[in-house]
């Protein structure tokens, strides 16, 4: 599905802004048929938990409803018209006035409907989108319902980030012509200093490309819906400094030009040797963050102001790259990387596929992960699609370097091969170009884990010095440091470290190494930076987390995780400095 844009054949309107908004059980049986019966009104794009201070909302498990009216532009005649709803967590159904147009679970990819038929131009019609929080153990990512004493549903999750939910992303009406072009594929290449692109273009009819330099300028072009283009003398994307090309696809009809779209391309390669990954033939090395899609009030609501602000405080860091843990962001966050040459690991929402850690939760569920008393074939399915459709909207992303298709799995357990051997091999199948990996949970060490040989690249997640060796961080740099020997004796590929940190309370101070403290918490970040430079097959750190953030309830957290290098409104710890120093060579 081609995201939507302003183009010389097709428009864009924004739905952004408030909607009529009601609880499932607050506004009748069939709330989509009529006019909502409400005083809510839900800020879009904004995750609606913590908005309007009511922990009957907050705690709200099941349907919740938007709605708005919508004018068709009056200059559509003859355009075909679409919605499209770039994330409704965690499911969603679209109604235009009384019909259904569009059903879609999987809370952070887009979907979209086509209404043609159902509005004029110059009319209005009556929006209507249903979203569903709950989580299922056939859902990505998976969780169960309870039922309290008291007859409350209650959401249970294996995650530890709150489960925000609504529409956190932004809501289209575009236009397209009846014939279009419905989807456009780039792969970028080298054949020494020329680049090669080779690009499919799915139409109805002939189709054109242009490939223009940054300044407008035409640098290769061809007939045909695919082909190569070659570049000579490219302008290559880099970390640290982005450069774009545009691909112009055009249908055309009877001579005519009946459609056209501007997909941005960035010519680079990426490929694992040894125990290294190369961008453009050169050995990168990650330093940034694992991050999360989290401010106040807004929750997962997408806001340009954090997000640049975010990015920012990232390069002020000295970050080049990060890790989209543990959902697929925002379009709008990767166009921004593809821009200023941030190198991106993108992942699937498949986090809690883990049985065997609690987070302190009481779920009754049994203990073996994986297999049809656990999360079986459904589960893998949903899985799969939830891959489908991140590589569907990523595909095109210079900036996205890396598939992670899961955050810490029971991979210690019998049955995670087979659960995961097809899902890798999916993903492959999708996407040749870019390297495969998984984040790694400690409990599935190099000896005792069952598919990281599966894997391009590996990631670890490790916390020694806080949950392990708590306190202790000459315990934690020996065992760190053995465990990474291992993996590197073991597989002999390249390791990255995506999540190491500290719960830290802004402004908490103490000569000692005292947990909690922002001291011990730069303490713990440069004794896993000494083994990271004494370990070769290691070629990347990513901190856990950019920024402190809401979770699940839990007696371990004081208002959420605390592990931020920012705090939740982006005020540096000490660590922040520290980070700078290493990543800029910066005070
Ligand atoms: C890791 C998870 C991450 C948590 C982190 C923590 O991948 O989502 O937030 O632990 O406990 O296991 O801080």
């Amino acid at each position: 599905m081609l995201r939507p844009q302003n183009s010389p054949t097709r428009e864009l309107v924004n739905l952004d802004g408030l909607w009529r908004f009601a609880l499932d059980d607050d506004a009748g049986p069939e709330p989509w048929t009529g006019v909502l019966r409400t005083d809510l009104e839900a800020p879009v794009p904004a995750s609606y938990n913590d908005v309007f201070a009511d922990d009957a909302i907050r705690d709200h498990v099941g349907w919740v409803w938007y709605q708005r009216t919508v004018r068709v532009p009056r200059g559509w005649a003859g355009e075909r018209v679409r919605v499209r709803i770039d994330a409704a967590t965690h499911e969603g159904r679209v109604y235009v006035d009384g019909s259904l147009v569009a059903e879609h679970v999987g809370g952070y990819t887009p979907f979209e409907a086509d209404v043609t038929d159902l509005v004029e131009p110059g009319g209005e019609f009556r929006l209507t989108i249903g979203v569903n929080n709950e989580l299922t153990p056939t859902t990505i990512p998976p969780g169960f319902t309870t039922t309290t004493d008291d007859g409350r549903r209650k959401q249970l999750y294996r995650h530890d980030f709150y489960n925000y939910a609504g529409l956190a992303r932004s809501v289209w009406l575009y236009s397209v012509p009846a014939v279009s072009v419905e989807d456009v594929t780039v792969v970028s290449g080298l054949d020494g200093t020329t680049g090669v692109v080779e690009y499919e273009v799915a139409a109805g009819a002939a189709v054109r490309v242009r490939l223009l330099d940054a300044e407008g300028a035409t640098v290769a072009e061809r007939e045909g819906a695919s082909g190569e283009l070659r570049v000579p003398d490219a302008r290559l994307w880099r970390p640290g400094a982005a450069y774009l090309y545009e691909l112009v696809a055009e249908v055309v009809e009877d001579g005519a030009v009946v459609d056209s779209y501007s997909q941005p391309v960035g010519i680079r390669t990426v490929e694992v040797r040894g125990t290294e990954l190369l961008i453009n033939g050169e050995p990168f090395y990650f330093k940034g963050f694992g991050k999360h899609e989290d401010t106040a009030v807004r929750g997962k609501g997408h806001d340009p102001a954090y997000m640049v602000h975010d990015f920012r405080l990232m390069d002020w860091c000295g970050a080049n790259s990060f890790r989209t843990s543990h959902y697929p962001y925002a379009e709008e966050v990767l166009d921004y990387a593809d821009r200023h040459g941030i190198v991106v690991i993108d992942e699937t929402a498949a986090v809690g596929l883990n049985l065997a850690i609690g987070g302190g939760m009481r779920t009754g569920a049994v203990e073996r992960t994986f297999g049809e008393d656990g999360f079986g074939k459904a589960t893998r399915e949903a899985h799969a699609q939830a891959i489908r459709e991140l590589i569907q909207r990523d595909k095109n992303h210079p900036s996205v370097v890396m598939w992670c298709i899961t955050n810490e799995p029971a991979s210690f357990e019998d049955g995670a091969r087979d659960y995961f051997a097809p899902l890798v091999d999916l993903t492959r199948e999708l996407d040749a170009t870019r390297p495969v990996t998984y984040a790694n949970l400690v409990f599935a060490t190099f000896e005792t884990d069952t598919i990281a040989d599966l894997f391009d690249v590996i990631c670890l997640n490790r916390y020694y010095g806080w949950y392990n060796d708590t306190g202790d961080l000459a315990s934690a740099e020996a065992h760190l440091e053995a465990e990474l020997r291992g993996w590197e004796a073991r597989f002999g590929k390249p390791l990255v470290m995506t999540e190491y940190g500290a719960d830290t309370l802004a402004g908490l101070h103490s000569v000692n190494a005292q947990l909690w403290t922002e001291d011990f918490q730069t303490a713990l970040l440069e004794t896993y930076h000494r083994v990271f430079d004494r370990v070769p097959a290691v070629i990347g750190e990513q901190v856990w987390n950019f920024a402190d953030f809401q979770t699940m309830a839990g007696v371990f957290r004081v208002d959420g995780n605390k592990k931020g290098v920012f705090t939740r409104d982006r005020r540096p710890k000490a660590a922040a400095r520290v980070l700078r120093k290493r990543w800029r060579g910066q005070d």
